[in-house]
């Protein structure tokens, strides 16, 4: 009896230890396109993963928007359809409303991780995403309007311009029409004259080709880009510590990559103005009340929304 007792007991040790053990394999998707300016350093991230973590954690890589709808990429996460995911708040709004107010969230991660900002934000992800914060990337990557037609002052009356809940509010108050569409849809709105023009970071025009398709950058430039690595919130809890390491390890490194951003953005000007796309520039007055507008009508909508979780962001921002 003892004996049996004992041996079963070695087994059951033996097997808990192998499944401790075990890799554990995460199914990631990515809502930009593969190979662009917006997915890139998440492929980055992979790889760093899938090296760092032999043994331990991999990242199988599905792909972008041709194996998932960009707007549902949140939902799959949610639902665990996926594990890992590289995606902008932009595209789940839907879900977290307060996920608008990011772009208006402009200090390094380095300072939101230690300000409470990250924090507050991982738990609105845990609360309304299922999902862990795990990373932000693209600081210091701003948004244009791109248009088609030539403006003579900060108007959009008359424009048709495609948009995402990033640059919805303000090309309202400035008397444009907004339409929403995913990336993979602009050059199409573009070249058959749906829309007008376009909001878009700085970088990443010329990945889709949008540069044939474009005549015209507004400056100046506004807000924030922001692209997240959010992990499935199960996923995250069925992890080890040491599993956990390797992704927030990595999770700190990307970040770390946004010190690239300046100079990939004084490139891609420097490309677009070669491309002939003219920088429409209303002078230091109108920039700084153009800026003003935004920030007002992105936080109003984000506080129309989620009045208490808004305000706390704002606070959190200084902006
Ligand atoms: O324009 C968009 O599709 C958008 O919202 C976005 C957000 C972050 C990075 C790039 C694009």
């Amino acid at each position: 009896m003892r004996n049996i007792l004992l041996t079963s007991l070695a087994a059951f040790a033996l097997s808990t230890t192998a499944a401790s053990a075990q890799e554990v394999t995460l199914r990631a998707v990515t809502a930009f396109a593969e190979g662009t300016q917006f997915s890139k350093p998440f492929e980055r991230f992979i790889e760093k993963v899938n090296t760092d973590g032999k043994g331990l954690i991999k990242i199988q890589f599905i792909g972008g928007p041709r194996a998932m709808p960009p707007f549902e990429v949140g939902n799959a996460v949610r639902t665990k359809v996926i594990d890992i995911a590289n995606v902008t708040g932009a595209f789940y709004t839907n879900l977290m409303p307060e996920a608008d107010a990011l772009k208006l969230m402009t200090k390094p991660m380095s300072e939101q991780r230690k300000n409470g900002s990250w924090e507050f934000i991982n738990q609105l992800h845990n609360q309304k995403m299922n999902a862990y914060f795990l990373a932000r990337q693209f600081h210091n990557v701003p948004f244009h309007i791109y248009l088609n037609k030539k403006i003579d002052k900060l108007d959009f009356t008359g424009l048709k311009i495609r948009v995402t809940p990033v640059y919805r509010d303000i090309v309202q108050a400035l008397g444009g029409t907004p339409i929403t569409t995913p990336p993979g849809e602009v050059y199409t709105a573009l070249e058959r004259g749906v829309v007008d023009g376009y909001g878009w970071p700085v970088s990443g025009i010329f990945d889709l080709g949008w540069d044939k398709v474009t005549k015209f950058r507004v400056d100046p430039a506004f807000y924030g880009a922001e692209v997240n690595v959010l992990v499935n919130l199960d996923t995250w809890k069925s992890l080890n510590d040491a599993q956990r390491k390797v992704l927030t390890d990595a999770a700190l490194w990307l970040e770390g990559l946004d010190s690239e951003n300046v100079a990939i953005n004084a490139s891609e000007r420097d490309r677009q103005a070669k491309a002939g796309i003219q920088a429409l520039d209303f002078g230091a007055d109108e920039s700084k009340k153009f800026l003003q507008r935004a920030n007002d009508v992105g936080w109003q909508s984000v506080i129309a929304k989620s009045p208490d979780a808004g305000k706390k962001l704002r606070e959190l921002s200084g902006n």
